[in-house]
């Protein structure tokens, strides 16, 4: 049995198939890798995005300016507007201006070590920032007109690993910001149930790209094996080397989440490449790019790094980038999406390497330029 919501705020509205004609997405996290390409794909696709970006004192929006400059040519196609999941009134005030469509709930604290720092304000973000905007698209009465993703996560898996994980395996998060996203899942799930509110969760599989933030590890070995390709880094320190990913690339992934959007009914997908890899894989593979072999040295040798006689890199390990509790092994199984969504990575695991090395060289090498 599903209740009828009852919105405190009565806005006019058209049926909802007359509504969804409109073609109009909200993104949270707008300023993010996943947030910048989902706008790029939405844009291509004839919607009218609006993002809700954070006030900083600095300035965030460096993935989005290619799409400001495109402003001329879809004129009043693209907004932005001040907001944060952790403000209700202001959730509330933007859904009922925007009146959307789609919402993709991207915005989170999303780094998994910093959400041992950080763990209240993650839990407040990802947790009952999903609860507030979920509940915000209740109370301006559009439960049964706008439809819902919510950005889940593999780091729900955490310790299960005794199997390719996919929709049936259970979750045993295993970091302040896994069990903040469990949080977002179930009541992803409960306002389904219990409102009859279309709303997905897309439980992602690491995905990365050159705009991937540089603090996450793929990043971080790229950038450095430019940065040493180029002379200005020496070397790489890293911490479990032999935690192993999932990785495909955002671009695929971000057509997946609106492809959820999609259906006659809403469902929960995992979107994964099938494969795993080590870190210590990812890092010889982005140093071949370059024609570099590696040397690892363990916790606490102090040793020279690059040198151009030997052509050799050193990658050192730095137990400061150890997590108190760690996800060894993430595998996806991605059978449902291909089957039901039609949806199939296309960029393959050399090939996504490949593009992150040769951006960062770029990137590293242009300095005035380097934005992201
Ligand atoms: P990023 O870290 O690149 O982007 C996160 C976005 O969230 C940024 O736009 C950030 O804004 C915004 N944000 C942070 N805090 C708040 C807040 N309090 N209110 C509103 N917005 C906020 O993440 P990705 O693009 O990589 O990931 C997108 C989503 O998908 C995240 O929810 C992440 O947890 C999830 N996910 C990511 C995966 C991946 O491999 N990339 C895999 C599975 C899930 P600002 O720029 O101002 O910091
Ligand atoms: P993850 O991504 O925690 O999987 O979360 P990250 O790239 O941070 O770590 C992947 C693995 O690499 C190991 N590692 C290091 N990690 C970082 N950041 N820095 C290092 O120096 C380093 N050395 C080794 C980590 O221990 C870990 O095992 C990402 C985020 O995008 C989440 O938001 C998302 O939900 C998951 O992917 C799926």
């Amino acid at each position: 049995m599903s209740e009828t919501p009852v919105p405190f705020i009565k806005l006019d509205l058209p049926s909802p198939e007359e509504f969804r004609k409109r073609k109009v997405a909200l993104i949270t996290g707008i300023t993010g890798q996943d947030g910048s390409y989902l706008t790029e794909l939405l844009l291509e696709k004839g919607y009218t995005v609006h993002g809700i970006i954070r006030r900083s004192s600095s300035f965030n929006t460096n993935r989005l300016t290619h799409l400001y400059a495109d402003q001329h040519e879809r004129p009043n196609k693209f907004h932005l507007h001040y907001g944060d999941l952790t403000d209700s009134t202001n959730l509330v005030y933007v859904l009922a201006q925007v009146q959307p469509t789609e919402v993709y709930n991207l915005g989170a604290q999303s780094h998994v070590k910093v959400s041992f720092s950080l763990a209240e304000y993650t839990a407040d973000v990802d947790a009952l920032g999903t609860l507030r905007l979920l509940d915000a698209i209740r109370t301006v009465g559009l439960a049964a007109h706008t439809r819902f993703y919510q950005a889940s996560t593999s780091e729900l898996y955490g310790l299960i690993q005794s199997r390719v994980q996919d929709e049936s395996t259970p979750f045993y998060p295993r970091s302040p910001y896994g069990v903040a996203k469990l949080y977002g899942y179930w009541i992803t799930v409960n306002y389904r149930e219990a409102y009859n509110m279309y709303s997905c969760n897309g439980v992602l599989f690491n995905h990365e790209s050159p705009r991937r933030g540089r603090t996450f590890v793929t990043r971080k070995i790229t950038r450095a094996v430019a940065d040493i390709h180029l002379g200005k880094q020496s070397c790489l320190y890293l911490g479990n080397l032999d935690a192993s990913r999932d990785w495909g690339h955002a671009k695929d992934y971000v057509e997946g989440m609106w492809l959820m959007l999609q259906q006659e009914k809403p469902d929960d997908f995992v979107l994964a490449t099938g494969e795993t890899h080590s870190v210590r894989e990812f890092v010889e593979k982005s140093f071949k790019e370059v024609g570099v072999t590696v040397e690892w040295r363990g916790e606490g040798v102090n040793e020279e790094g690059f040198s151009k006689e030997t052509g050799k890199a050193v990658v050192k390990v730095d137990p400061q980038y150890f997590r108190p509790a760690e996800v060894e092994l993430l595998h996806g199984n991605p059978a449902k999406a291909s089957r039901l969504l039609g949806w199939q990575r296309r960029v393959t695991f050399d090939a996504l390497v490949k593009e992150m090395v040769q951006a960062d060289i770029q990137a590293s090498a242009n300095p005035i330029e380097d934005q992201n």
